[in-house]
């Protein structure tokens, strides 16, 4: 214990290298919950029956974008935002042909899985390496998270046997593109002393935790779970 809290306290939250590199992951995660604010609006309009809840998950993202936007600034950060568009371009773009489609049980698995997997994955492994002021900030987002994805989950567990051939086809198009993000981000999660091993495991288990409420098999889980792991 005693090594591993020596090894953080050698982060230097001031040096050019962390600053650099929080630029786009500080980026990544204000882009993330604006869009994250956005598919809310528009799966409420999808489930009019639950509008009022998505309305108000809608309103917790918006929150979440103004405490991170809050950590940049305290470290004298200015986030790279069109890095983090072009990051999250492929998700977004198949989260907008969903719902033009009216394909609700995609878009709950792109936005309420996928990116709260990915954000409760990220959020969980960051916290023990934060700086004091983006620690209490993550600590309070991420438990929002969890309930944005337990949304998910009740509602498709509710839906099971109709949604799970929708569900295999959405995991099969938009897993690969998860792990392509991670890849794309390890560098700079290194810098911030977050390991991309550690990020795989976080996912993989709590999306593998949320496929098994949601009614999955523990085959389905490990199919669909590492689908587009190696490409
Ligand atoms: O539901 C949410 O609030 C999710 C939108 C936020 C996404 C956060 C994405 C985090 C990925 C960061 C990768 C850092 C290694
Ligand atoms: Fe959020
Ligand atoms: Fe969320
Ligand atoms: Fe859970």
């Amino acid at each position: 214990m005693q090594q591993l809290a020596d090894q953080f306290e050698e982060i230097d939250f001031h040096s050019e290298i962390y600053k650099d590199a929080y630029s786009r992951i500080n980026a990544i995660v204000i882009e993330g919950e604006q869009e994250a604010h956005e598919n809310y609006i528009r799966l409420g309009q999808l489930l009019p029956e639950h509008q009022n809840e998505l309305i108000r998950l809608s309103k917790m993202e918006s929150r979440h974008k103004k405490g991170f936007e809050a950590c940049g600034r305290n470290l004298q950060v200015t986030p790279d935002l069109q890095f983090a568009k072009e990051f999250f371009a492929g998700l977004h773009q198949n989260f907008q042909t969903a719902a033009a489609e009216g394909k609700v049980v995609t878009c709950l698995l792109i936005q309420s899985l996928i990116i709260e997997c990915f954000a409760i994955a990220a959020y969980n492994i960051y916290i023990p390496v934060a700086d004091d002021f983006a620690r209490k900030i993550t600590e309070g987002v991420v438990k929002d998270e969890y309930s944005h994805l337990n949304f998910g989950e009740v509602w498709l567990k509710e839906h099971y046997t109709e949604s799970k051939t929708e569900l295999e086809e959405a995991n099969r198009q938009n897993l690969p593109i998860v792990w392509k993000m991670l890849n794309q981000v390890a560098d700079d999660a290194h810098t911030l002393a977050m390991a991309k091993d550690a990020l795989v495991e976080d996912f993989m288990i709590q999306y593998g935790e949320a496929l098994s409420n949601i009614g999955f098999t523990t085959r389905d889980i490990m199919r669909m779970s590492a689908y587009g792991l190696t490409a």
